[in-house]
């Protein structure tokens, strides 16, 4: 059966002003009974995408995750790496990720060069994304890792301008996260800037932890709402940000 890549759902979802839901899933985290469990809310829930990886993925399970989420449901399942091993071609897509609000040439070129012969070979889809990590209200795995600044929560403007010289440099997606736990989730006023600066689809996550917050975030502009350890705690918070979703369309 042939597929349908993940930037045509993107571009169509975002054509039909469809809010997008996507699970982030961490491969140290996902112990296979507890995964079947999450993965039958999500599939209830109409999650979109799953999203797989972290900024520091310690464990070896990232191909039996993956292949756990191809077995068992049909949602598309995208590559969310922290580093150039983060390769697994049973996937469907990965976020070519560039750490734009960093200034480490690691993550904005260095890992990429490394990793785009094997990229090549896993015939995977790429997705190339402004990653533009904010603020979140505590230091965060991500900048720790990456060796790079968040951009502060209040400046919107910095945001936006990151954001815009990432489309400019022909990046197709926007991904602003307060990093995986963030206290604060992105507040919906620095959305809103990005939003009103950049056409390509906007994904949101960092903190999302309830519906409101997930509205709030679609409100303010996002297309793709990330939501990963308040799911993993809860499954049902999945339905009840889902709910939030239904009504919240039914209104546009
Ligand atoms: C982190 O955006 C994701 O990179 C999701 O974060 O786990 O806090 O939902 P949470």
């Amino acid at each position: 059966m042939s597929k349908t890549p993940v930037w045509n759902q993107i571009q169509q979802n975002c054509s039909a002003g469809r809010p997008q839901l996507a699970l982030l899933i961490d491969p140290d985290q996902a112990e296979p009974d507890h995964l079947h469990q999450v993965l039958a809310v999500a599939a209830q829930a109409g999650v979109d995408y799953l999203f797989v990886g972290g900024s520091l993925v310690v464990g070896d399970g990232l191909g039996r995750v993956v292949r756990q989420l191809k077995a068992t449901c049909q949602i598309p399942v995208v590559l969310f790496p922290g580093g150039n091993h983060h390769i697994e071609a049973d996937a469907d897509a990965l976020l070519l990720l560039c750490l734009v609000s960093g200034r480490n040439p690691e993550f904005l070129i260095g890992q990429h060069v490394v990793a785009a012969p094997l990229l090549k070979r896993s015939g995977l889809e790429l997705l190339p994304t402004g990653y533009i990590l904010v603020d979140g209200g505590a230091p965060t795995t991500v900048s720790y890792v990456s060796n790079t600044q968040p951009i502060p929560a209040d400046k919107a403007g910095i945001a936006a301008s990151t954001a815009l010289a990432s489309q400019q440099l022909g990046q197709r997606l926007i991904y602003l996260d307060g990093g995986s736990g963030a206290k604060n989730p992105v507040p919906p006023r620095l959305i809103a800037a990005v939003r009103r600066e950049v056409e390509v689809p906007l994904i949101v996550g960092g903190g999302i932890r309830t519906a409101e917050a997930a509205r709030a975030a679609w409100q303010a502009g996002a297309d793709v709402v990330v939501v990963g350890n308040a799911a993993e705690a809860d499954p049902s918070r999945l339905l009840e940000i889902a709910d939030g979703r239904a009504r919240l369309a039914a209104r546009q």
